[in-house]
Order: structure tokens, then sequence, then C-alpha cells
């Protein structure tokens, strides 16, 4: 169903009078009908393909896209790729069923609910990949963007797994090949550049050389979901297919714009150009965008648009994307909107990376360019040791929890975040400079308030909220990578409060340490060690600030000042605009953060008035009282 008013009376010319390629757009709010069954929030959420949508309109870009409803799959094209059982399973889903019989059949797969609408929704996502595909081969469209959900790219011939129930891409292409020989498609390159590995797609084009299917993935030694062997490097297809399966299989998190585009680079462009696709099917999930809670990763909507831009080079232009995974509203809105803006050509892209591949993406680069040159002989040549000593080096990480911990603590934290609104989070400009400097220096950030609670302190690293009943959420810092150690100490300052709740954490309270060395008082405090990146990170959000910022509140020349000085203040005022260096602790600086105290006596008192504690009066004689003891 097209929205009222959008659809297809376009006009492909522009005011600035310039031509623009035909891009076709599907959206079908029935999709957002599939949901949890009883309310609980899920990363996997109705929102997702709204807030795309939204953006798409508020910007202005759909209006000059051509935009098509949803089309449901016929069960013969499902077919192609799933078994009968399987189509015959999801489409018994209706709405005449009850709950507990789906969740029945919910728990029999890995990551998978359902509700009344799941089936409708899942032969509707099918359904529209085909179609836009279709348009796409037959050139009535150049190219276009399935906004769809549930996602596909998990689903295997015979099960849903993944929060997939139909393998959308995958009956797209099979559709094309199978079905329509007449439009001269043969050969059919799948890019999946969601952050998981697309298990189920190369699991139905295992032995098909019509299909290379390439996969860009956190992988982690098979740690990461999906877990195991499959999305390994040297998985590269069987029979006629051996050769036509690349795997390229992070070993870590945080990858970003450049280990992407040296993937880009140095092994999919190279094989693309050999292979030259007739059509590209691109599994477009945005769950390796910086910010989102699933993926760990940080790639930039300028990085997701200069990979689409390369791909563009083939196929005369003919690529389809479809939505798959991406789990930040604000990072895929983003992320989609610049794609559909270079699907449109309508103006250069803009954006800069600085920052240099790991260590770690080198070494899989080679490993795959090895393993493939056998059948791609652009990536027999040997890198460069000018090329992959542009590294960023490995940080060593002493005590992390382990991936399916994190992952649970993402989803948990997820449950917040898919029903609020996270606050402005802008991953458009990220400058990358300071932050590659200040992620190799640690400092220990002492915290004496309720970031002693380490869910709390975590979601200024990781996201999320954890004050009930507030509608602010914590974005993170662009590092999420936890605490390398965590330990306990008691410091000579005196520990008080102000304010019972603050608009970030609501009902909680403030807590302030008196910079000066007090040896009656003992604060205790919880020390975390993290990079000195994030500790600007968390200064920029303990102090309303965004985490986008150019340069850093707090840089090395201001960390060698406070070691020397003791306290200082931060140019930059707000709350915690006072920087108090403790110490060191195994020759590590121990920083902690309190607000300059007569700048925020009014403040305090308000909070202490405000919250019933105090009256004016009795507040006022209390904060001098406190301002003047004799320490
Ligand atoms: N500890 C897509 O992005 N996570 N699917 C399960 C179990 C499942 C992601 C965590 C992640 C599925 C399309
Ligand atoms: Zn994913």
């Amino acid at each position: 169903m097209a929205m009222a008013g959008e659809s297809s009376n376009n006009n492909y010319g522009d005011c600035d009078g310039k031509s623009h390629r035909k891009v076709g757009l599907v959206y079908d709010e029935t999709m957002c009908k599939h949901d949890t069954p009883n309310g609980e929030d899920h990363p996997e959420c109705p929102d997702r393909i709204r807030v795309i949508w939204e953006k798409l309109q508020l910007a202005g870009v759909s209006q000059r896209c051509v935009v098509l409803g949803g089309s449901k799959a016929e069960d013969k094209h499902l077919q192609l790729v799933h078994t009968k059982d399987h189509v015959s399973v999801v489409k018994s889903l209706s709405t005449k069923k009850k709950d507990y019989r789906r969740n029945r059949i919910a728990s029999q797969w890995n990551s998978i609910y359902l509700n009344g609408s799941s089936s409708e929704a899942a032969f509707l996502a099918a359904g529209s990949v085909v179609e836009l595909a279709e348009k796409v081969a037959e050139g009535e469209l150049d190219c276009g963007y399935a906004i769809v959900r549930p996602p596909g790219h998990h689903a295997e011939p015979d099960e849903a797994m993944g929060f997939c129930l139909f393998n959308n891409v995958a009956v797209a292409a099979s559709y094309l090949l199978d079905e329509r020989p007449e439009l001269g498609v043969k050969k059919i390159l799948i890019v999946d550049w969601d952050v998981h590995h697309g298990n189920g797609t190369q699991k139905m084009f295992w032995k098909d050389p019509r299909v290379l299917f390439f996969s860009v993935h956190r992988h982690e030694h098979g740690g990461f979901y999906p877990a195991g062997d499959d999305g390994d490097y040297n998985m590269v297809g069987e029979g006629p297919g051996e050769g036509f399966n690349i795997n390229v299989p992070w070993e870590q998190g945080r990858c970003g714009d450049a280990d992407y585009l040296a993937a880009w680079d140095h092994i999919l462009i190279p094989v693309a150009k050999e292979f030259n696709p007739d059509i590209i099917l691109l599994s477009a999930g945005f769950d390796a965008a910086i910010g989102d809670p699933l993926g760990g990763c940080r790639v930039t909507p300028y990085g997701y648009s200069v990979m689409l831009k390369k791909l563009m080079e083939f196929a005369q232009g003919k690529i389809v994307l479809a939505l798959e995974g991406g789990y930040n509203l604000d990072s895929i809105a983003k992320s989609s909107l610049a794609c559909v803006q270079v699907l449109l050509e309508d103006k250069p892209i803009q954006g800069s990376s600085e920052a240099y591949p790991f260590e770690s993406t080198w070494r899989v680069i080679q490993a795959v360019r090895k393993k493939l040159s056998a059948y791609w002989p652009s990536l027999a040549d040997v890198l460069s040791s000018n090329l992959i000593d542009q590294k960023t080096p490995t940080p060593i990480i002493v005590f992390s929890s382990s991936d399916s911990e994190t992952e649970d603590y993402a989803d948990d934290i997820l449950d917040q975040m898919s029903r609020l609104n996270i606050e402005n989070h802008h991953v458009d400009t990220v400058s990358t400079s300071w932050r590659r400097d200040l992620s190799k220096v640690d400092v220990w950030y002492a915290s004496f308030g309720s970031n002693m609670w380490k869910p709390r302190f975590l979601c200024y690293i990781q996201g999320g909220q954890v004050s009930r009943g507030n509608k602010k959420v914590c974005v993170g810092s662009m590092d999420k990578t936890p605490p390398k150690q965590i330990m306990w100490e008691s410091f000579p300052h005196r520990l008080f409060f102000g304010r019972e709740s603050s608009v970030t954490w609501g009902v909680g309270g403030v807590a302030f340490i008196n910079p000066l060395t007090n040896l009656n008082d003992q604060t205790h405090m919880c020390l975390y060690r993290i990079t000195l990146e994030q500790f600007n990170d968390v200064l920029f959000q303990e102090n309303g600030l965004k985490v986008d910022s150019d340069s850093p509140l707090f840089g090395l020349d201001t960390l060698q000042l406070v070691e020397k000085k003791g306290s200082i203040p931060l140019a930059s005022g707000g709350w915690y605009g006072n920087i108090v260096c403790l110490g060191k602790e195994c020759d590590i600086p121990i920083l902690t953060m309190t607000p300059p105290s007569e700048a925020y006596a009014n403040t305090m008192i308000r909070g202490l008035v405000e919250g019933g504690r105090l009256s004016e009066e009795e507040a006022k004689a209390y904060i001098d009282n406190a301002a003047s003891k004799p320490l």
C-alpha cells in the first residue's frame, strides 16, 4: 500500500534541471504489523522501517523516487530456495492461530518471534524484493531500495532464524535466474554488508556459479552470531560453485569505514570486475553502523555511501538494496538516506575517513585474497607493505565480557532504546583524528556517584538507559569496548549530594566531591580503566554535549596539566566542568570530574528544593555550610 499522494507521479528531472536515475523504493506499513506477541521490546521492531521511511520523506528524497507498495511473494517463487514445508509452516501462522501455538513454532527456531501478522509481513518482504528486482532487471527502474522487514539473510532453506523468516534476497535472485530467463540476467552478485554472516544466502547458492555471494561480517573466529565456521573465509563454495562464495570475517568489533573500504578495494571490487555481474542485489543491513547496539562496529553514512557508489560502477548501475538488520533507529535512518542519495546520483558524496584499517583487518584481507586467488587472478598479488603498514594498532583488552554477554547486555538495553527516540545521535560528521590518538591512552575514570553502579556507567560507553520512567537515553561512546579493568579505592575527599534527580538520569541524584583533599573524609570510588577517547565521550555525555565533536574536551595536553596541577576547569563549562587528578595507579592517571562548586551552588539549591529535601533557606544554609567548612 503506497502512502496517499506519494506514489507514481514522479518527474525525474528535478528543479535543478539535472536528470536523475529512476530509483524505486518499496515501503508498506503492513510490514510494521509483524511484532512480538506480547508487546515486549525487541531490537527488530516495527519502528525500524518507519523511521527510515520518515527520514526519506523529510529529506525530500522519497518524493523523487518511484514508490511501490509491498507485493506478496508467490509460494512457487519462495520454493525456489525454501522447502515446501517451510513455506507452508510460515503460511500457517495466520491470525486465527493462538499465540501459544505460534510461540511453540517460534521456539523451535533460533532468535525468532511470531505474531498473527508475521506471515503476511514475511510474504510481503520477500515479494517486494522480487518485484523491485524484476523492475530493475527489466529496465523499468534503474535501481532501488526495498525497506522491508522481517529481514532475510539468516533464513535457510528449511528454517527461519536470526529474526528472518524468508530469505528475501535469495528468493529474488533465484526468481530472476530461474523464472525470468528472457530478462537476460545470467550472473548475480549478492553483496551482504549486514554485520552478521549471511548464512542462509550462502547455503542457497553454495553450488551455484551464477550467484557470487560476498559477505563481510563480524566473525571473531566463530564466536559472533550466527556462531560457527560457516562464515569463515575458507568457505568458498562447492562443485560448480567453488570460488563463488566469499566471506570476509572480521576478527574483532569496532570495524569502520577504513576496514570496510579496504575490503572493497582489495577484495570485492577486483572480483566484481572479473565476475562482471548483470545485476547486484545488496543485503543492506545497517547493523555495522556506528551506534548499533548489536553490531559494535563503526561504519558511518559516508562509509555506506562510498561502498554503494563503488558498486554502482557495475551492471550499468542496476542494483537493488534490501534492508536486513540494523537496530539503532537513528543510524539506520541516516545510513539509508545516504544510500538513497547515492542511488539518485544527485550530489557528490561528502565526508572523509581519516582512520586506518585495523591490523587484524589486513590479516583477514590477506587471508581471503590468498584463499580466493585460485579462482580470481586479480587477488593474486601480494599487498605492498607500504599499504598494510597503514594500520590502527589493536588495543590490548585485559578484561572483556564474552560475546554472548555483550550481546545479551545489548539486547537488554535495547528494549528501552527501541521505544525511545535516541537523542540526536549525529553520526554523519565524524572526525576521527583526535579519537585515533586518544584511543591509545588509558586513564582510570574514578566515579563516586551513581556511576559506581556498573550497569549505569556502562550506558555512557555502550548506550542505553538505566533509570526507569525516564525519556532520555545515552548514546554511549563511539568506542563501545567495556572497561578493561575495574577496581575500588578510597580517597581523602568529601562527598556530598545535590539534586535528587537530573534530566539525564531521572530520580537517583547527583553526587559531587570537593576537589580539595580532606584527610578526615573518605570517599569510596569505583575506578574504570577506559581509553582517553572514551573518557571524552563520558565527559560529553555527562555535560549534555554530543559525542561527535571534532575536538576532544580533554586532550593529551590537558591531561599533562591536570597531572601537574591536580585540578583544572574545562573550557566548555557544563555540569562536570572540573577535572580532578587523584593520583596514579599502575602508572595510569586517575581522573574524576566534579562541578566547580560555587558555579553550581544555585543549581544544587534548586535541586534540593525541588526534590522536597530542604526548604530554600535550609538548602542555602546547607550549601554555604558545606562550602565554608574548613577542610
Ligand atoms: N545470544 C539480523 O541482523 N542474536 N539478525 C541472538 C543470542 C541474533 C541478527 C543473540 C541476531 C540476529 C538480520
Ligand atoms: Zn545483522
